[in-house]
């Protein structure tokens, strides 16, 4: 599609790649929307700003977050939990913008789980050098649905494991309009990014961000 694109040449055409069973890599999926969705995440920023939490361990996350949606994912001293509130401002999280709830369903579709709702987005930005280490999204006490990640932005080197900590991880080059869907089999993988190398991208400058679409249970 965008492929002489002198701004960003290295930029993929549209398509859809099995990397795993249960995990599918679109493409370019929405690059032609990412000036709207980049958008949505400012609007987000204006009611809920980006912050770097701290883990329970007590060290500060590398990356900046920020949630939209009736459930926001945070980690303090006590430990990782979904929220309805966002104990920074103590208001509810923003609502999620209909951009972005319509793209995860696409995209969710698009990778054949047709029955996505999600109730939670994620917000993530890396600045250089930030990085995410391996982990699992086990948080959600809902694993029946998918997880929907797009990134905008700088480029990074996404970290792909198995169902197993000490297993290596694949390194997934992830660009600009990407998505990454998955689910089923492949829901609990561990999986992490690497170090956001230096760089400023058109419509991002010197930031990488990703959202993630998630279906979090109700509380019972
Ligand atoms: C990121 N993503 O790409 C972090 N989790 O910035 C994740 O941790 C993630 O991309 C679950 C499913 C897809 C993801
Ligand atoms: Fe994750």
């Amino acid at each position: 599609m965008h492929s002489d694109n002198k701004l960003w040449p290295e930029s993929h055409d549209l398509t859809k790649e099995s990397l795993a069973e249960g995990v599918m890599l679109l493409r370019a999926f929405c690059r032609e929307d990412a000036p709207l969705i980049y958008s949505a995440v400012q609007k987000v920023d204006s009611v809920s700003p980006f912050r770097q939490m701290i883990v329970p361990s007590g060290h500060t996350m590398s990356v900046a977050m920020t949630n939209t949606g009736t459930f926001g994912w945070t980690t303090d001293r006590q430990g990782y939990r979904y929220t309805t509130v966002d104990p920074a401002t103590g208001q509810p999280w923003l609502q999620m913008p209909e951009i972005l709830f319509s793209l995860a369903r696409r995209a969710a579709e698009a990778a054949h789980f047709p029955h996505f709702v999600p109730n939670s987005c994620l917000i993530n930005r890396y600045s250089t050098r930030a990085r995410l280490s391996l982990h699992q999204d086990k948080n959600e006490e809902d694993y029946t649905q998918p997880i929907v990640s797009v990134s905008l932005g700088l480029p990074a080197t996404f970290l792909l494991g198995t169902l197993r900590r000490s297993e290596t991880p694949r390194r997934i080059r992830i660009e600009h309009g990407d998505v990454l869907v998955w689910g089923g089999p492949a829901r609990l993988i561990f999986h992490g990014v690497a170090p956001i190398a230096a760089g400023t991208h058109p419509l991002t400058g010197a930031f990488r961000i990703n959202l993630t679409f998630r279906h979090v249970a109700e509380p019972h």
